[in-house]
């Protein structure tokens, strides 16, 4: 029991700016689950606190860049709960929980979400694919690594505060023969974390089927990823048919994923905006919305 790991009494008054006797009352009152150590102190999760916080309406937006809420946090990865190689290694071990918390604390510490993201999913998935490579990680403890992540993902979605999804619709997917879900996962929570809806068709989606979505939802904008690529002949060709299909709509596509890394693949794929990290995804649907534009002039704009 003396190794729970979670914030103290002290520490979760920081972050909510009250007095650590209102902390206590709301845990006698049952609102914020504790747990205690073999001392008797009470133990808070990452987790049960940003759920408090998003419920509450408390806090969070305030403690950005707030040196009382930033110094909780280091201290709590001071105590080596949450360090960067822990995450890394609660990936391969499957180690949801301490994953989830990894997060959490990242955005009970007021990260954004896609710096969460870009910097901390995106290099640690990066790593594990590079163990995989060198033969030091099995193919197995890779598959268990990415459902940990999508997992422990879409916990820190339920603890984010929920975005009045009021600022449009986007269509995301990853192209055919593409197997890698995580890339329209993340692209997915951070545009509606801008308040745009999302519908994500995950992996493997042929293009003249994403088509006939399209023209059906006539979303803001499209996101594609692509990670590998099979057949490029092919899948050029299906994109070109696919633009042609949607034109008239003149609705803007999103290119991202490392195979859009190479220009000359970049110049086999025409498309509005070639997104390098999901802060750039998120800062296209930002303006997209907000400048409110119709497509035509977008279109003039990038
Ligand atoms: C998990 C994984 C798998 C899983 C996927 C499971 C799943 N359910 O998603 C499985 C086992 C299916 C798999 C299969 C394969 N994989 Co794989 N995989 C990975 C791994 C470890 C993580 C992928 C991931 O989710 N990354 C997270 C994304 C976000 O990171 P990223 O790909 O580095 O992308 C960066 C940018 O391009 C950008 N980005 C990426 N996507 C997007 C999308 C948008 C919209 C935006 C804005 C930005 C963006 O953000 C990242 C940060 O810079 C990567 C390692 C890695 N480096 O990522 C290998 C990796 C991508 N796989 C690789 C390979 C070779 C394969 C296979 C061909 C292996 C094989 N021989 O069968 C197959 C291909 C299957 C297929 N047809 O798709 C190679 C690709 C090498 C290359 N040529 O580029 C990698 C890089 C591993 C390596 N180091 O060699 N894989």
């Amino acid at each position: 029991m003396a190794d729970i790991k979670g914030f103290t009494t002290i520490e979760v008054a920081r972050l909510c700016r009250v007095s650590d006797s209102t902390v206590k009352r709301w845990e006698e009152a049952g609102l914020l689950k504790s747990e205690r150590t073999s001392g008797g102190h009470r133990r808070f999760r990452a987790e049960e606190v940003a759920r408090f916080q998003r419920d509450q309406g408390l806090g969070l937006k305030q403690s950005h860049g707030d040196e009382s809420v930033a110094k909780t946090t280091t201290r709590v990865r001071d105590r080596g709960v949450y360090s960067d190689s822990e995450f890394l290694q609660s990936l391969i071990d499957g180690g949801e929980e301490a994953a989830t918390n990894f997060f959490i604390t990242a955005h009970l510490e007021g990260k954004p979400l896609t710096e969460i993201i870009d910097r901390y999913i995106c290099p640690a998935m990066q790593e594990i694919g590079e163990l995989w490579h060198r033969e030091e990680i099995s193919v197995t403890q890779e598959h268990l690594a990415t459902r940990t992540a999508v997992s422990a993902i879409y916990k820190l979605r339920s603890a984010l505060p929920v975005p009045e999804m009021k600022n449009g619709l986007a269509v995301c997917c990853a192209m055919e023969g593409d197997l890698h879900e995580l890339p329209t996962l993340l692209a997915q929570i951070a545009v509606e974390n801008e308040g745009v809806e999302v519908i994500n068709f995950g992996a493997a989606t042929p293009l003249y089927c994403l088509a006939d979505e399209v023209i059906r939802y006539s979303p803001n904008f499209v996101c594609i990823s692509a990670t590998v690529v099979n057949d490029l002949e092919r899948l050029s060709r299906d994109y070109k048919d696919f633009r042609e299909k949607i034109a008239k709509l003149g609705i803007p596509i999103l290119l991202g994923g490392r195979v859009f890394e190479d220009e000359h693949i970049r110049n086999r794929f025409k498309s509005e905006f070639y997104p390098r990290s999901f802060t750039d995804v998120a800062e296209f649907a930002r303006n997209r919305v907000h400048c409110a534009l119709p497509p035509y002039r977008l279109f003039s704009v990038l």
